[in-house]
């Protein structure tokens, strides 16, 4: 099964992602995956943090001349500014001696809890002593590890003909109006990338910025909305048989883990609860020729899932970011230990990470999909799963002839390369 583990401090020395599971034979390109990294640090709204580092995956296991080797995969996101905090989060014991040292840590010691940031929970759940041990591991810096995974599953999934694409369509309140439903992801991705939102409308992107401004200004911050879709993904990822194998749920799990991701939508989840089931579900029409299947639909209220698999619509999965809790503008808080009034800790953030964070969903919902891949098709080599879903899609084109006979289906041999 595909499964990934990070660890590492937001100002330590660097983060580390252990990918286990991917079959041997995997082509990584580099600069993809470090393109990925890179537009997880823009989008407007971003903090001094992102001018210090040019991420990079620096991968130390599991590829071998540019190909994996079926070994768990084991990348590093080093942090420049480690140099800055070589005192501070030193993982040796440092000399309390040097008035240096204590001031530099005294300096850094935070003692007030930022409400909605994992301050207070995490600092009693590990009885810490300062909060920066709960904010070096909860800050959202994880996620450019979470990314470099999220970009070698993408390779995967492009190697078996599936894109993956991700737009932000509100900020702060104000929707981006772009429809992307009828539009190619080539297209959505071109408008993304030409977007200090990464948002696919140029009239909602500058809206969202002076948003974004003013929320700096009065030194507050902002959320917002993402979506991420995929074209090509094969009917019946994921199944119905059993709760913990729905992929809506699995999706949702991947999603929801992301730092301040509040609420995860599938398709049309939200509104559907409120109209009558004619206007829901997604009838059924005889095939036409641009879906490769033998049959297709008008419309897609279900996000391209049906009982918790895949349907061979369009897959859409929103997620809903609650702003950054750091804000310059404290909330009323706590002190600690001494838990007597103050304002909420402020240091370095970012203001809006709404465009960021579409590039880190994206990411998660790219590993829940090569996972699902995977445990359909399995495959300890990328011939062998490349082979088993062309199979399967060759069966799904055919099923209506198929279907119809009493015999077994007649699936062509696939040729030996
Ligand atoms: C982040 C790096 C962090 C924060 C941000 C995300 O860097 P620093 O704390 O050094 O400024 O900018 O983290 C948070 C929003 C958070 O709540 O922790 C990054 O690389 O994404």
């Amino acid at each position: 099964m595909l499964r990934f583990l990070t660890s590492g401090e937001s100002h330590g020395q660097t983060l580390v992602a252990i990918l286990d599971g991917i079959p041997a034979g995997l082509s990584i390109n580099i600069d993809r995956v470090n393109e990925e990294l890179r537009s997880r640090q823009q989008g407007y709204g971003r903090g001094a943090r992102q001018k210090i580092e040019t991420d990079t995956a620096d991968f130390v296991g599991g590829v071998r001349h540019g190909t994996t080797t079926g070994a768990p995969l084991a990348i590093l996101v080093r942090n420049r500014d480690w140099d800055n905090w070589r005192h501070v989060m030193s993982v040796s014991a440092v000399d309390f001696d040097s008035p240096e040292v204590q001031e530099q840590i005294k300096k850094k010691e935070i003692t007030r809890f930022r409400p909605g940031h994992a301050d207070l929970p995490g600092t009693f759940k590990f009885r810490q002593k300062d909060i920066r041990d709960v904010l070096e591991r909860a800050s959202a810096r994880e996620t450019a590890a979470r990314v470099a995974v999220g970009a070698v599953c993408q390779e995967l999934l492009r190697a078996v003909g599936v894109k993956v694409v991700a737009h932000v369509i509100e900020v702060g309140g104000i929707p981006g109006n772009g429809q992307v439903d009828a539009m190619h992801l080539d297209k959505v991705q071109k408008l993304v990338s030409e977007s200090e939102m990464f948002c696919v409308d140029p009239e909602a992107t500058e809206k969202m910025k002076v948003s974004v401004k003013s929320a700096w200004q009065e030194g507050d911050s902002l959320g917002g909305v993402v979506e991420v879709l995929a074209d090509g993904l094969p009917v019946g990822l994921g199944s119905y048989t059993q709760w913990d194998l729905k992929i809506d749920g699995q999706i949702a799990q991947a999603v929801m883990s992301t730092q301040a991701i509040k609420a995860v939508e599938i398709g049309d989840g939200v509104n559907n609860s409120s109209r009558p089931g004619s206007q829901v579900h997604d009838a059924l029409y005889p095939a036409d020729a641009s879906t490769g299947l033998p049959f297709s639909r008008k419309t897609n209220h279900a996000g391209g899932i049906e009982g918790g698999m895949t349907n061979g619509s369009r897959l859409r999965v929103r997620a809903y970011m609650k702003p950054i809790p750091t804000m310059r503008r404290g909330l009323a808080s706590l002190a600690f230990p001494s838990f007597t009034a103050e304002t909420a800790h402020y240091e370095r953030s970012d203001v809006c990470a709404v465009p960021a964070a579409s590039v880190v969903v994206k990411a998660m919902v790219s590993f829940a999909l090569a996972r699902a891949i995977l445990d359909k098709f399995g495959g300890d080599t990328m011939i062998d799963t490349e082979r088993a879903v062309s199979a399967y899609s060759e069966y799904c084109r055919t099923a209506a002839v198929t279907s119809a006979k009493t015999e077994p289906a007649d699936v062509p041999e696939m040729e030996l390369e």
